[in-house]
């Protein structure tokens, strides 16, 4: 075997690469489009270092003043080793994201989840695309180490001029990208671009992410569901009967396996790699759910159908839902093509009962 050949292998499809291929596609890209992705790329970078390295830099739990300008430039996380006081996790990653976003003079408009207003980028900076995203979601998770993850989505301003916040507003169909990283035993970067889905696993000593998973494809059913069985006493009709049908399936086939992290990122890449369904669903006390249509719901939907699922609002598919409000919630029901089609009989047979 040919071990130095090994340890250097040029042939490695790394993200920097993949999205500048992508870009060949379009002659008339200037490349603003890549850009703002590799920023992406180092803020995913970042966090996953931060995330790493939370028990040792007790960064867990504790929140004060820190210079962040610093930790982004001083890329190798000479945040803890400068003496400065540390933030919790997410309040730092919101920090990195925005800050990288901000810095790459493409974004004009954030929208996060950690921040109640909207952040209008100053006009030096200014570039026509709009990002939503939740810097780290699962954060409830941090403290026992379960898998954590940034969630984003890109649209572009809708007429190209001054950005409004309407140019948030449009439904999830017409985001031009979204994707996640997952923080978890590797990091693994999920991205589509509108045509396809792909996933990258950073390898930490090239500090560079390689193309893994080319071309997710979602199984046409799965036989595992997902979802928070503790808010089952509150859960509407079609719900309740989807769950009990998971378990207790009268068609012969064998029931299916509950899974259910309480980490959307984690959860949706389990849905996406050995299919299945995840919901979150209405119930009694959360008409709308939990989960967030900009930040949550929609990226996961364009992935989902991106790698030939489906996404349900209970209503009407997910990326054609227009939000009112930039922190709106809605219901969710992703996943494999054949389940979440099954769902829809359900909310179809209630609607005509
Ligand atoms: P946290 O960020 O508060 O941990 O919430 C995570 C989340 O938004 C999403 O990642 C999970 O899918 C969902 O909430 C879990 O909610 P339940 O704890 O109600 O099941």
């Amino acid at each position: 075997m040919d071990h130095a050949a090994d340890a250097f292998r040029t042939d490695l499809m790394t993200i920097t690469k993949f999205v500048l291929n992508e870009q060949s596609k379009h002659p008339e890209s200037r490349g603003d489009f890549s850009i703002l992705l590799s920023h992406i790329v180092l803020g995913c970078k970042f966090v996953c270092a931060a995330v790493n390295k939370a028990g040792l830099a007790k960064l867990i739990g504790l929140a004060g003043e820190t210079n962040v300008q610093a930790m982004f430039y001083n890329f190798t996380c000479v945040f803890w080793l400068q003496g400065e006081e540390q933030k919790k996790l997410d309040v730092l990653s919101n920090e990195v994201f925005v800050k990288a976003l901000v810095s790459s003079g493409r974004t004009c408009i954030l929208v996060s989840e950690e921040d109640e207003e909207a952040i209008f980028v100053e006009p030096s900076k200014r570039g026509k695309y709009c990002v939503v995203f939740d810097p780290l979601d699962g954060s409830s998770n941090i403290d026992c180490g379960v898998s954590i993850g940034t969630i984003f989505g890109i649209y572009m301003l809708k007429d190209g001029g001054e950005s409004r916040l309407e140019d948030v507003l449009q439904p999830g169909k017409n985001m031009l990208a979204a994707g996640y990283c997952m923080y978890g035993s590797s990091c693994t970067l999920v991205l589509s671009t509108g045509s396809g889905v792909n996933g990258f696993t950073l390898d930490p000593s090239l500090g560079e992410f390689i193309l893994t998973h080319p071309d997710i494809k979602i199984p046409k059913k799965g036989k595992i569901y997902s979802v928070n069985e503790g808010n089952a006493k509150n859960w509407d009709g079609p719900t309740a009967k989807f769950v009990e049908k998971c378990k207790f399936p009268k068609d012969g086939s064998p029931a299916k396996s509950l899974r259910y992290i309480g980490s959307m990122v984690a959860d949706v890449h389990r849905t996406l790699l050995y299919g299945g369904v995840f919901l979150y669903p209405a119930d009694k006390k959360s008409p709308n759910g939990k989960l967030r249509v900009l930040y949550e719901v929609f990226p996961m939907s364009f992935l989902m159908e991106q790698a030939g699922g489906q996404s349900f609002t209970g209503k009407e598919r997910a990326l054609d839902l227009v939000p009112k409000k930039i922190h709106e919630r809605s219901p969710i029901f992703l996943g494999s093509y054949d389940d979440v089609e099954e769902i829809k009989a359900l909310y179809a047979a209630e609607e005509k009962a």
